[in-house]
Protein backbone atom coordinates (compact mmCIF):
# COMPACT_ATOMS: atom_id res chain seq x y z
CA UNK A 1 0.00 0.00 0.00
CA UNK A 2 2.58 2.03 1.01
CA UNK A 3 4.42 1.95 -2.16
CA UNK A 4 1.68 2.66 -4.19
CA UNK A 5 0.65 5.69 -2.31
CA UNK A 6 5.07 6.65 -2.98
CA UNK A 7 4.70 5.38 -6.93
CA UNK A 8 1.78 7.79 -7.27
CA UNK A 9 2.80 10.80 -5.53
CA UNK A 10 5.89 10.64 -7.87
CA UNK A 11 3.79 10.28 -11.10
CA UNK A 12 1.81 13.11 -9.55
CA UNK A 13 5.05 15.49 -9.04
CA UNK A 14 6.36 14.53 -12.29
CA UNK A 15 3.52 15.48 -14.11
CA UNK A 16 2.98 18.61 -12.50
CA UNK A 17 6.73 19.40 -12.97
CA UNK A 18 6.25 18.35 -17.11
CA UNK A 19 3.25 20.81 -17.37
CA UNK A 20 5.40 23.87 -15.55
CA UNK A 21 7.99 22.48 -18.37
CA UNK A 22 5.63 22.27 -21.09
CA UNK A 23 4.41 25.12 -20.97
CA UNK A 24 5.93 28.43 -22.75
CA UNK A 25 4.18 30.53 -20.20
CA UNK A 26 6.41 31.51 -17.17
CA UNK A 27 4.30 31.27 -14.23
CA UNK A 28 5.91 33.03 -12.05
CA UNK A 29 8.15 36.39 -13.12
CA UNK A 30 11.39 35.44 -13.89
CA UNK A 31 14.16 38.01 -12.77
CA UNK A 32 16.08 38.47 -15.74
CA UNK A 33 19.24 40.84 -15.92
CA UNK A 34 20.91 41.86 -19.21
CA UNK A 35 24.18 40.26 -18.45
CA UNK A 36 22.39 36.94 -17.61
CA UNK A 37 23.25 33.90 -19.52
CA UNK A 38 20.46 31.28 -20.84
CA UNK A 39 21.56 29.23 -18.23
CA UNK A 40 22.24 32.07 -15.09
CA UNK A 41 18.39 33.01 -16.57
CA UNK A 42 17.25 29.51 -16.31
CA UNK A 43 18.67 28.85 -12.64
CA UNK A 44 16.99 32.10 -11.53
CA UNK A 45 14.00 30.91 -12.89
CA UNK A 46 14.05 27.70 -11.06
CA UNK A 47 15.08 29.64 -7.80
CA UNK A 48 12.31 32.04 -8.23
CA UNK A 49 10.03 29.31 -8.53
CA UNK A 50 10.69 27.30 -5.55
CA UNK A 51 11.30 30.44 -3.74
CA UNK A 52 7.31 31.93 -4.05
CA UNK A 53 5.91 28.43 -4.16
CA UNK A 54 7.35 27.91 -0.45
CA UNK A 55 6.40 31.32 0.44
CA UNK A 56 3.08 32.48 -1.31
CA UNK A 57 0.80 32.71 1.79
CA UNK A 58 -0.86 35.61 0.56
CA UNK A 59 -3.31 35.07 -1.82
CA UNK A 60 -5.05 37.01 -4.86
CA UNK A 61 -9.20 35.41 -5.25
CA UNK A 62 -10.82 35.90 -8.17
CA UNK A 63 -14.19 35.93 -6.41
CA UNK A 64 -17.75 35.52 -7.76
CA UNK A 65 -20.04 34.05 -5.31
CA UNK A 66 -23.79 34.06 -4.24
CA UNK A 67 -22.53 35.48 -0.54
CA UNK A 68 -21.13 39.00 -2.20
CA UNK A 69 -25.14 39.05 -3.79
CA UNK A 70 -23.52 40.85 -6.75
CA UNK A 71 -23.67 40.66 -10.49
CA UNK A 72 -20.53 39.16 -11.81
CA UNK A 73 -21.62 38.82 -15.46
CA UNK A 74 -22.15 36.74 -18.15
CA UNK A 75 -19.20 33.61 -18.76
CA UNK A 76 -16.66 35.45 -20.80
CA UNK A 77 -16.72 38.55 -18.57
CA UNK A 78 -16.04 35.92 -15.74
CA UNK A 79 -13.25 34.58 -17.76
CA UNK A 80 -11.75 37.76 -18.46
CA UNK A 81 -11.77 38.65 -14.90
CA UNK A 82 -9.99 35.48 -14.14
CA UNK A 83 -7.50 36.40 -17.20
CA UNK A 84 -6.64 40.31 -15.33
CA UNK A 85 -7.09 38.31 -11.72
CA UNK A 86 -4.03 35.70 -12.49
CA UNK A 87 -1.79 38.22 -14.38
CA UNK A 88 -2.51 40.80 -11.19
CA UNK A 89 -1.79 37.96 -8.95
CA UNK A 90 1.94 37.39 -10.51
CA UNK A 91 2.49 41.01 -10.50
CA UNK A 92 1.60 40.96 -6.91
CA UNK A 93 3.86 37.81 -5.91
CA UNK A 94 0.45 36.08 -4.57
CA UNK A 95 -1.00 32.70 -4.79
CA UNK A 96 -3.85 32.57 -7.40
CA UNK A 97 -7.31 30.72 -6.94
CA UNK A 98 -10.69 31.32 -7.82
CA UNK A 99 -13.90 31.43 -5.80
CA UNK A 100 -17.04 30.97 -8.22
CA UNK A 101 -19.76 29.36 -6.68
CA UNK A 102 -23.05 31.24 -8.62
CA UNK A 103 -25.23 29.91 -9.84
CA UNK A 104 -23.47 26.82 -9.32
CA UNK A 105 -19.64 25.57 -8.30
CA UNK A 106 -17.19 26.29 -11.28
CA UNK A 107 -15.23 22.88 -10.22
CA UNK A 108 -18.46 20.52 -10.91
CA UNK A 109 -18.17 21.80 -14.88
CA UNK A 110 -14.13 22.87 -15.27
CA UNK A 111 -12.10 21.23 -13.37
CA UNK A 112 -8.32 22.90 -12.67
CA UNK A 113 -6.18 21.25 -15.50
CA UNK A 114 -2.32 21.91 -14.53
CA UNK A 115 -2.60 24.29 -11.70
CA UNK A 116 -5.11 23.85 -8.87
CA UNK A 117 -6.68 27.22 -8.54
CA UNK A 118 -9.77 25.91 -5.99
CA UNK A 119 -10.30 28.54 -3.01
CA UNK A 120 -10.87 27.21 0.25
CA UNK A 121 -12.64 29.11 2.84
CA UNK A 122 -9.64 27.38 5.46
CA UNK A 123 -6.97 29.56 4.18
CA UNK A 124 -8.84 32.66 6.13
CA UNK A 125 -8.25 31.46 9.45
CA UNK A 126 -5.52 33.89 11.41
CA UNK A 127 -5.14 36.11 7.89
CA UNK A 128 -6.71 39.13 7.34
CA UNK A 129 -8.83 39.35 4.14
CA UNK A 130 -10.39 41.90 1.67
CA UNK A 131 -12.85 42.79 -1.26
CA UNK A 132 -12.51 44.91 -3.90
CA UNK A 133 -15.31 45.18 -6.89
CA UNK A 134 -13.21 46.62 -10.15
CA UNK A 135 -16.11 45.51 -12.29
CA UNK A 136 -16.23 47.20 -15.16
CA UNK A 137 -15.13 51.10 -15.13
CA UNK A 138 -14.34 50.18 -11.62
CA UNK A 139 -11.07 49.08 -13.19
CA UNK A 140 -9.76 52.48 -12.76
CA UNK A 141 -8.91 52.47 -8.64
CA UNK A 142 -6.50 50.06 -9.55
CA UNK A 143 -5.37 51.19 -13.11
CA UNK A 144 -2.17 52.94 -11.87
CA UNK A 145 -0.79 49.62 -10.81
CA UNK A 146 -2.24 47.66 -13.49
CA UNK A 147 -0.22 49.72 -15.85
CA UNK A 148 1.27 52.57 -13.95
CA UNK A 149 3.77 50.22 -12.56
CA UNK A 150 3.05 50.85 -8.80
CA UNK A 151 3.38 48.04 -6.67
CA UNK A 152 0.29 46.04 -5.87
CA UNK A 153 0.77 45.39 -2.80
CA UNK A 154 0.53 48.89 -1.56
CA UNK A 155 -3.09 48.45 -2.67
CA UNK A 156 -3.57 44.95 -1.93
CA UNK A 157 -3.34 45.29 2.24
CA UNK A 158 -4.77 41.99 3.62
CA UNK A 159 -3.19 38.48 3.52
CA UNK A 160 -6.25 37.66 1.18
CA UNK A 161 -7.59 39.97 -1.16
CA UNK A 162 -10.90 39.16 -3.31
CA UNK A 163 -11.37 40.95 -6.58
CA UNK A 164 -14.56 40.71 -8.77
CA UNK A 165 -13.45 42.25 -12.37
CA UNK A 166 -14.74 41.36 -15.93
CA UNK A 167 -13.01 43.23 -18.33
CA UNK A 168 -9.45 42.07 -20.28
CA UNK A 169 -6.25 43.79 -20.17
CA UNK A 170 -3.76 42.34 -21.92
CA UNK A 171 -3.12 45.01 -24.17
CA UNK A 172 -2.60 47.61 -22.02
CA UNK A 173 -0.50 45.18 -19.23
CA UNK A 174 1.62 45.48 -22.22
CA UNK A 175 2.35 48.73 -21.55
CA UNK A 176 3.67 48.56 -18.10
CA UNK A 177 6.92 49.33 -17.26
CA UNK A 178 9.34 46.61 -16.98
CA UNK A 179 6.28 44.00 -17.81
CA UNK A 180 8.60 42.10 -19.98
CA UNK A 181 11.01 41.29 -16.71
CA UNK A 182 7.76 40.73 -14.57
CA UNK A 183 5.96 38.60 -17.07
CA UNK A 184 7.89 38.15 -20.26
CA UNK A 185 5.10 35.98 -22.29
CA UNK A 186 2.70 39.35 -22.03
CA UNK A 187 5.26 40.89 -24.05
CA UNK A 188 6.00 37.83 -26.44
CA UNK A 189 2.32 36.69 -27.20
CA UNK A 190 -0.61 37.55 -29.02
CA UNK A 191 -3.49 38.30 -27.14
CA UNK A 192 -5.88 35.19 -28.32
CA UNK A 193 -2.62 32.86 -27.82
CA UNK A 194 -2.25 33.82 -24.02
CA UNK A 195 -5.97 33.32 -23.80
CA UNK A 196 -5.87 29.68 -25.35
CA UNK A 197 -3.04 28.68 -23.05
CA UNK A 198 -4.34 30.10 -19.63
CA UNK A 199 -7.69 28.53 -20.08
CA UNK A 200 -5.96 25.27 -21.14
CA UNK A 201 -3.39 25.79 -18.24
CA UNK A 202 -6.24 26.33 -15.73
CA UNK A 203 -9.22 24.29 -17.28
CA UNK A 204 -10.66 20.88 -18.34
CA UNK A 205 -13.98 19.88 -18.46
CA UNK A 206 -15.19 17.67 -15.54
CA UNK A 207 -16.28 14.25 -15.96
CA UNK A 208 -20.16 16.15 -15.64
CA UNK A 209 -19.58 17.83 -18.14
CA UNK A 210 -17.82 15.29 -20.59
CA UNK A 211 -20.40 12.87 -20.39
CA UNK A 212 -22.93 16.14 -21.15
CA UNK A 213 -20.95 16.74 -24.06
CA UNK A 214 -20.67 13.24 -25.37
CA UNK A 215 -24.25 12.64 -24.72
CA UNK A 216 -25.74 15.95 -26.65
CA UNK A 217 -23.05 16.31 -28.82
CA UNK A 218 -20.54 13.86 -29.95
CA UNK A 219 -22.96 11.25 -30.43
CA UNK A 220 -25.19 13.27 -32.43
CA UNK A 221 -22.56 14.18 -35.10
CA UNK A 222 -23.55 12.69 -38.28
CA UNK A 223 -20.75 14.31 -40.17
CA UNK A 224 -17.13 14.83 -40.71
CA UNK A 225 -17.38 18.84 -40.47
CA UNK A 226 -19.17 21.45 -38.51
CA UNK A 227 -19.97 24.82 -39.48
CA UNK A 228 -21.41 26.89 -36.17
CA UNK A 229 -23.02 30.80 -36.20
CA UNK A 230 -23.48 32.45 -32.60
CA UNK A 231 -26.02 35.00 -33.07
CA UNK A 232 -26.75 37.09 -29.71
CA UNK A 233 -29.52 39.57 -29.81
CA UNK A 234 -28.98 41.25 -26.52
CA UNK A 235 -32.61 41.68 -24.39
CA UNK A 236 -35.22 39.51 -25.97
CA UNK A 237 -37.92 37.37 -24.50
CA UNK A 238 -35.34 34.40 -23.51
CA UNK A 239 -32.92 36.50 -21.86
CA UNK A 240 -34.26 39.64 -20.08
CA UNK A 241 -31.14 41.25 -19.64
CA UNK A 242 -31.36 44.46 -17.44
CA UNK A 243 -29.05 47.22 -18.50
CA UNK A 244 -27.61 45.66 -21.59
CA UNK A 245 -26.14 47.62 -23.80
CA UNK A 246 -26.98 48.03 -27.64
CA UNK A 247 -26.42 45.64 -29.60
CA UNK A 248 -26.73 46.25 -32.82
CA UNK A 249 -29.40 43.15 -34.10
CA UNK A 250 -27.27 41.91 -37.64
CA UNK A 251 -29.24 40.79 -40.28
CA UNK A 252 -29.20 36.80 -41.08
CA UNK A 253 -29.85 36.67 -44.68
CA UNK A 254 -26.26 36.56 -45.21
CA UNK A 255 -25.75 34.10 -42.35
CA UNK A 256 -28.77 31.32 -44.28
CA UNK A 257 -27.09 32.04 -47.57
CA UNK A 258 -23.86 30.99 -46.65
CA UNK A 259 -25.33 28.09 -44.60
CA UNK A 260 -27.64 27.28 -48.00
CA UNK A 261 -24.50 27.36 -49.87
CA UNK A 262 -22.64 24.46 -47.40
CA UNK A 263 -22.51 21.06 -49.08
CA UNK A 264 -25.18 19.10 -46.81
CA UNK A 265 -23.66 16.22 -46.76
CA UNK A 266 -20.33 17.43 -45.49
CA UNK A 267 -21.46 19.62 -42.55
CA UNK A 268 -23.61 19.74 -39.75
CA UNK A 269 -24.93 22.70 -38.29
CA UNK A 270 -24.85 23.77 -35.34
CA UNK A 271 -26.55 27.70 -34.15
CA UNK A 272 -26.13 28.73 -30.45
CA UNK A 273 -28.04 31.83 -29.99
CA UNK A 274 -29.72 33.99 -26.97
CA UNK A 275 -32.73 33.80 -28.71
CA UNK A 276 -35.30 30.54 -29.37
CA UNK A 277 -36.22 32.52 -32.40
CA UNK A 278 -32.89 32.33 -34.19
CA UNK A 279 -32.90 28.34 -33.45
CA UNK A 280 -35.85 27.26 -34.11
CA UNK A 281 -35.62 29.31 -37.52
CA UNK A 282 -32.62 27.45 -38.27
CA UNK A 283 -34.54 23.66 -37.42
CA UNK A 284 -37.02 24.49 -39.81
CA UNK A 285 -34.57 25.77 -42.36
CA UNK A 286 -31.77 22.44 -41.91
CA UNK A 287 -33.81 20.01 -40.46
CA UNK A 288 -31.49 16.90 -41.35
CA UNK A 289 -28.50 18.78 -40.35
CA UNK A 290 -28.99 21.21 -36.97
CA UNK A 291 -27.20 19.78 -33.80
CA UNK A 292 -29.16 21.53 -30.75
CA UNK A 293 -28.33 21.35 -26.62
CA UNK A 294 -30.88 20.78 -24.33
CA UNK A 295 -32.26 23.14 -21.80
CA UNK A 296 -33.69 26.72 -21.71
CA UNK A 297 -31.80 29.68 -23.03
CA UNK A 298 -30.73 31.34 -19.83
CA UNK A 299 -28.33 34.30 -18.89
CA UNK A 300 -26.09 32.44 -15.86
CA UNK A 301 -26.10 36.29 -14.09
CA UNK A 302 -29.92 37.13 -14.44
CA UNK A 303 -31.69 34.16 -15.20
CA UNK A 304 -35.08 35.39 -14.19
CA UNK A 305 -37.62 32.19 -14.08
CA UNK A 306 -35.49 29.69 -15.69
CA UNK A 307 -33.65 27.24 -13.59
CA UNK A 308 -29.93 28.70 -13.71
CA UNK A 309 -27.91 25.44 -12.68
CA UNK A 310 -29.69 23.79 -16.49
CA UNK A 311 -28.51 27.38 -17.94
CA UNK A 312 -25.43 27.40 -16.84
CA UNK A 313 -24.76 23.53 -18.47
CA UNK A 314 -26.42 24.83 -21.51
CA UNK A 315 -24.28 27.64 -22.17
CA UNK A 316 -20.79 25.76 -21.11
CA UNK A 317 -22.23 23.02 -23.76
CA UNK A 318 -22.51 25.76 -26.40
CA UNK A 319 -19.07 26.80 -25.38
CA UNK A 320 -17.42 24.14 -26.55
CA UNK A 321 -19.22 23.32 -28.86
CA UNK A 322 -18.48 26.89 -30.74
CA UNK A 323 -14.92 26.48 -29.51
CA UNK A 324 -14.65 22.83 -31.86
CA UNK A 325 -16.48 23.90 -35.50
CA UNK A 326 -14.57 24.08 -38.22
CA UNK A 327 -16.31 26.98 -39.47
CA UNK A 328 -17.66 29.76 -37.03
CA UNK A 329 -19.53 32.58 -37.39
CA UNK A 330 -19.30 35.23 -34.62
CA UNK A 331 -21.37 38.64 -34.23
CA UNK A 332 -20.51 41.92 -33.39
CA UNK A 333 -19.99 42.75 -29.49
CA UNK A 334 -20.38 39.61 -27.48
CA UNK A 335 -17.37 37.94 -26.09
CA UNK A 336 -19.11 34.49 -25.52
CA UNK A 337 -18.31 33.41 -29.27
CA UNK A 338 -15.00 35.20 -29.37
CA UNK A 339 -13.66 33.74 -26.73
CA UNK A 340 -14.70 30.33 -28.14
CA UNK A 341 -12.66 31.45 -31.01
CA UNK A 342 -9.96 32.43 -28.87
CA UNK A 343 -9.29 28.92 -27.48
CA UNK A 344 -10.48 26.91 -30.63
CA UNK A 345 -7.49 24.60 -32.22
CA UNK A 346 -7.75 26.30 -36.02
CA UNK A 347 -7.28 30.12 -36.55
CA UNK A 348 -9.12 30.28 -39.79
CA UNK A 349 -12.48 29.22 -40.47
CA UNK A 350 -14.19 32.11 -38.57
CA UNK A 351 -16.00 35.06 -39.78
CA UNK A 352 -17.61 38.26 -38.19
CA UNK A 353 -20.57 39.21 -38.80
CA UNK A 354 -20.99 42.67 -39.16
CA UNK A 355 -23.77 44.44 -40.36
CA UNK A 356 -25.10 42.71 -43.66
CA UNK A 357 -21.70 41.40 -44.26
CA UNK A 358 -20.16 37.91 -43.57
CA UNK A 359 -16.12 38.92 -43.51
CA UNK A 360 -13.92 35.80 -43.33
CA UNK A 361 -11.25 36.51 -40.86
CA UNK A 362 -9.09 34.48 -37.86
CA UNK A 363 -8.07 34.18 -34.36
CA UNK A 364 -5.87 36.95 -35.33
CA UNK A 365 -7.44 39.47 -37.03
CA UNK A 366 -11.04 39.01 -35.60
CA UNK A 367 -10.55 41.75 -32.80
CA UNK A 368 -9.53 43.87 -35.57
CA UNK A 369 -12.84 43.57 -37.83
CA UNK A 370 -15.31 43.43 -34.58
CA UNK A 371 -13.11 45.77 -31.84
CA UNK A 372 -16.00 46.64 -29.41
CA UNK A 373 -16.13 44.43 -26.68
CA UNK A 374 -14.37 43.39 -23.43
CA UNK A 375 -11.49 41.88 -25.63
CA UNK A 376 -11.13 45.07 -27.11
CA UNK A 377 -12.85 48.51 -27.16
CA UNK A 378 -14.74 48.86 -23.96
CA UNK A 379 -18.32 50.46 -23.56
CA UNK A 380 -17.61 53.04 -20.55
CA UNK A 381 -20.01 52.92 -17.96
CA UNK A 382 -20.25 55.96 -15.21
CA UNK A 383 -18.07 55.06 -12.33
CA UNK A 384 -20.29 54.19 -9.10
CA UNK A 385 -23.51 53.91 -11.10
CA UNK A 386 -24.65 49.99 -10.95
CA UNK A 387 -24.63 50.01 -14.83
CA UNK A 388 -25.06 45.97 -15.99
CA UNK A 389 -21.31 45.05 -18.16
CA UNK A 390 -24.12 41.51 -18.75
N1 LIG B 1 -26.97 28.88 -23.91
C1 LIG B 1 -26.53 30.02 -24.43
N2 LIG B 1 -26.40 31.09 -23.65
C2 LIG B 1 -25.93 32.23 -24.19
C3 LIG B 1 -25.61 32.34 -25.56
N3 LIG B 1 -25.18 33.61 -25.79
C4 LIG B 1 -25.23 34.24 -24.62
N4 LIG B 1 -25.69 33.42 -23.63
C5 LIG B 1 -25.89 33.70 -22.21
O1 LIG B 1 -25.52 35.03 -21.98
C6 LIG B 1 -24.33 35.08 -21.22
C7 LIG B 1 -23.54 36.18 -21.90
O2 LIG B 1 -22.34 35.99 -21.76
P1 LIG B 1 -21.00 36.72 -22.12
O3 LIG B 1 -20.05 35.61 -22.30
O4 LIG B 1 -20.73 37.74 -21.11
O5 LIG B 1 -21.17 37.38 -23.57
P2 LIG B 1 -21.64 38.83 -24.01
O6 LIG B 1 -22.47 39.43 -22.93
O7 LIG B 1 -22.42 38.56 -25.25
O8 LIG B 1 -20.40 39.62 -24.27
C8 LIG B 1 -23.73 33.69 -21.25
O9 LIG B 1 -22.98 33.37 -20.13
C9 LIG B 1 -24.99 32.84 -21.34
O10 LIG B 1 -25.58 32.70 -20.07
C10 LIG B 1 -25.75 31.19 -26.37
O11 LIG B 1 -25.47 31.18 -27.56
N5 LIG B 1 -26.20 30.06 -25.75
MG1 LIG C 1 -21.53 39.68 -20.93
Amino acid sequence: MLIFLQVAVLILILVYKYSLESTNITFYPALRNSQDSEMDYENKKYETLTKYRGQKTKYIVYDCTKARNTSCSGWSDRIAGIMTTFIISILAKRQFLINFDTPCLLQDYVVPAHYDWRYNSSILVNRTSSYHYLKGRHYKKIDKYMFGGSDFNTYFKHDVDFLLMNWDFINEFRKRPNIAYDIPWITKYHQVDIYKHVYNLLFKLSSLSVHALNRHYRTKRRRNKIACAHIRIGENPNMPEIGTRNRPVPSLKVLWDYFDSLNKNEYDLFIASDTDGVKTFAKERYPENMIDTPGKITHIDQPYKNDPVEGFLKQLLDFYILSECDILVIPPKSGFSMLAAFIRNKDDGIFCLKKEELVPCSRYTMTDILPEGKFGIKLMGKIGKQRSTS
